[in-house]
């Protein structure tokens, strides 16, 4: 069905995986309307409580597509609004695990940054190197990136193109977990199964609140935090996971 990306469902994991391995996952046009449109499926499904999207072992992405890109103009990327449907895809509500393997630059890299949580071992690679092809980041990289490592850090990998590996990723902020590389697919389904076996509906109001964090003010995000919070109240996932921590048993969700 997809031409550019392989998707598969693993217990309640939809897992959706770059596949354009000639390009190192390249992220042309088709592929950002795959997978868009992927995870847009597994957001809609009450079997999925979370989203894995993962590349391959030598490259997360290597960046939007220059051979594609490079014979644009800008009334043809303004008329089309170039790489604005990749908003869709922060606009879901159930959480993204990014594992990270190999290059994640440009594209590839504001794409990882798009997911909730990322996992990423030494050997990855991040970078927004655009600024070696007399561009700069156009899919939130001057804006996530600096929210995630600060300034200094970005202003560096944004002005020289350098990349950054996953150790100093980690130690600014940028990743959520270092593991080893072997490792950073099975660890990030398994942050995923972890976090679709809780209520679907507190997690996704969990992501809410975090993101309200890059969005507004503290005053504005605490009161958004503490209705939001106050609201849970309402649902039958509360009742039963405080009633089975009284009653010394694992709470059964209801995933919907
Ligand atoms: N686009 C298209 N093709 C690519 C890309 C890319 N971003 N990256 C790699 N490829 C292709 C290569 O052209 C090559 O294809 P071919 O065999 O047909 O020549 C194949 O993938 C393998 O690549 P290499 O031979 O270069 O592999 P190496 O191991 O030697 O190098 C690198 C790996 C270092 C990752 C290298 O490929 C590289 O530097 N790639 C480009 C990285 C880059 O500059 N990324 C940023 C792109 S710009 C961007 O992402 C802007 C995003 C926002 C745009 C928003 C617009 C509004």
């Amino acid at each position: 069905m997809y031409e550019n990306i392989l998707t598969e469902t693993r217990g309640r994991v939809g897992v959706i995986t770059l596949n354009r391995p000639k390009a190192l996952n390249a992220l042309n046009e088709a592929t950002m309307r795959e997978v868009v449109a992927a995870a847009t499926e597994f957001d809609a499904s009450p079997e999925v409580g979370a989203i894995v999207l993962a590349g391959s072992e030598k490259a997360f992405a290597a960046g939007a597509d220059i051979k594609e890109m490079a014979q644009q103009s800008y009334t043809s990327m303004y008329a089309s609004d170039w790489f604005a449907h990749w908003d869709r895809l922060t606009a879901l509500r159930t959480p993204i695990v990014a594992a990270v393997r190999g290059y994640a630059l440009g594209g590839g890299c504001e794409l990882a940054m798009m997911a909730d949580v990322l996992v990423a071992s030494e050997n990855t690679k991040f970078g927004q190197p655009e600024i070696n092809l007399g561009i700069i980041p156009g899919m939130g990289g001057s804006q996530r990136l600096t929210r995630a490592v600060g300034k200094a850090k970005a202003m560096d990998m944004v002005l020289t193109g350098r990349m950054m590996d996953g150790v100093e990723a980690e130690r600014a902020g940028l990743v959520s977990r270092l593991v080893d590389d072997k490792q950073i697919l099975p660890i990030a389904l398994e942050i995923a199964e972890t976090i679709a076996g809780k209520s679907k509906h507190a997690s996704q109001v969990a992501k809410e609140a975090v993101n309200a964090a890059f969005e507004t003010t503290l005053t504005q995000g605490v009161l958004f935090e503490r209705r939001t919070f106050h609201s849970l109240f309402a649902t039958e996932d509360q009742k039963e996971g405080m009633a089975a921590f009284v009653e010394k048993r694992k709470a059964d969700f209801k995933h919907r």
